[in-house]
């Protein structure tokens, strides 16, 4: 039996530094939403049209800006401007794994000057602090938020325990830049983290090529998670609002019930 209250949203954006996490520990209570949508999608038209339907609904709108086939700076022009009107964050699911000084390129340069529209971007901890020092470099003075991987929703993954840890002990390396990790569970009893767990769907199960996923219940009230990531359990539904709403409401109860 759980011995300890948990924190509200609204308490842990009090107890937070890192500015970031926040905004979207007060986002996350103010809009009553704890759902990001995984909006992969491949042409920016299907992307834009989402974002705008189901905006109000979401925190956060998680991009994989590298499946666009008709990527333009247009198109995260309107992002941002849809992501003002609905109050989401936007989060492009990059995640940078190589030494600080080319992912500091990948970050603010290319093709997708991805630190220009992102608020926050991901990285694997794999490499060692210095790519959390090159992904500082560009974000910190626009004010940007990353992500550890500190675990792995695929079947297989080569992550262990002590992999998470360290991982922590890196994240606390950069506590104005870390807001938070991308996990199955809570890893830390620290209450400022923020933690969002990809693989999420209404039933348990997988996908044929090693994905697992649990309920938002699992993730939110026995993991302690905060956001549910929800990508194919609402694309590819009949309705995707109808769907959006569901799981909406099924994140936000675990949330209240663990309370
Ligand atoms: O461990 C992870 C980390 C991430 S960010 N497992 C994941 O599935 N993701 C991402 O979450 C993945 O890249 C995809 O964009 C989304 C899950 O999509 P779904 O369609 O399986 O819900």
């Amino acid at each position: 039996m759980k011995t300890h209250k948990r924190l509200s949203y609204t308490e842990r954006a009090a107890l937070c530094t890192n500015r970031m996490a926040q905004q979207l520990f007060s986002l996350l209570s103010e809009k009553e939403t704890n759902l990001a949508l995984s909006a992969d999608v491949t042409s920016c038209g299907a992307l834009l049209e989402l974002a705008d339907k189901l905006g109000p609904e979401i925190c956060i709108l998680k991009t994989h800006v590298d499946i666009l086939t008709d990527f333009t700076v247009g198109a995260t022009q309107e992002l941002i401007k849809l992501a003002r009107k609905h109050q989401f964050l936007i989060f492009e699911d990059r995640k940078f794994a190589d030494i600080g000084n080319t992912v500091k390129h990948q970050y603010q340069g290319g093709i997708y000057h991805i630190a220009d529209w992102a608020d926050i971007v991901n990285a694997h901890s794999l490499p060692g602090p210095g790519v959390i020092s090159g992904l500082a470099e560009a974000g910190l003075s626009k004010q940007r938020g990353l992500l550890l991987l500190a675990e792995m929703s695929s079947a297989g993954n080569l992550i262990n325990s002590d992999y998470t840890q360290k991982t922590l002990r890196m994240a606390e390396q950069f506590p104005e830049f870390v807001l938070g990790f991308i996990a199955q569970k809570k890893i830390a009893n620290d209450p400022w983290w923020l933690y969002m767990t990809p693989g999420v769907q209404l039933t348990e199960g997988k996908d044929t090529l090693g994905q697992h996923y649990v309920t938002p219940a699992r993730a939110i009230q026995e993991n302690e998670s905060d956001i549910i990531i929800v990508g194919r359990g609402i694309l590819q539904a009949k309705d995707p609002l109808v769907e959006t709403k569901k799981y909406r409401q099924a994140g936000w109860d675990s949330y209240r019930s663990a309370l």
